[in-house]
């Protein structure tokens, strides 16, 4: 019964081990095809990121209408507040790419009008690659 090929064996243990190990960076175009936006659904963004894994490593690419939207780095505390206390922290050029190089949470918010009160925020919880340590 135990007749298998040692080629194969091989084989799948390698894909094991790459599966294991490669830690491909990810880059995540937030919102999708809905992009950085207003969005009808006010838990949009939540639900964008509640069934992704973020690992240091990865990249957010926010992609909006310049003018229409900008994109602000903040606290929690501004996140939940729907403040800006370092308007430095304002980036206003689409496309914008975010490298996630710590494991920590990034909160991100669009400073015009209300939209922050709309829900066009996001926050996201990056973990360690759990490899360098
Ligand atoms: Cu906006």
């Amino acid at each position: 019964m135990s007749s298998f090929n040692p080629n194969m064996v091989m084989f799948i243990a390698m894909l094991v081990i790459m599966t294991l190990y490669s830690s491909e960076a990810v880059q995540y175009k937030v919102g999708d095809d809905k992009k950085w936006n207003l969005q009808s659904n006010p838990d949009f963004y939540v639900k964008w990121a509640s069934n992704k894994t973020f690992r240091v490593g990865d990249t957010l690419y926010f992609e909006f209408v310049n003018g229409s939207h900008d994109l602000a780095f903040v606290t929690a505390g501004e996140y939940d507040r729907c403040e800006i206390n370092d308007p430095s922290s304002v980036e206003v050029i689409s496309p914008i790419t975010v490298y996630l190089n710590e494991p920590k949470y990034y909160y991100f918010i669009c400073t015009l009008e209300d939209h922050c009160k709309r829900n066009l925020k996001l926050a996201v919880l990056v973990q360690d690659d759990g490899i360098s340590n």
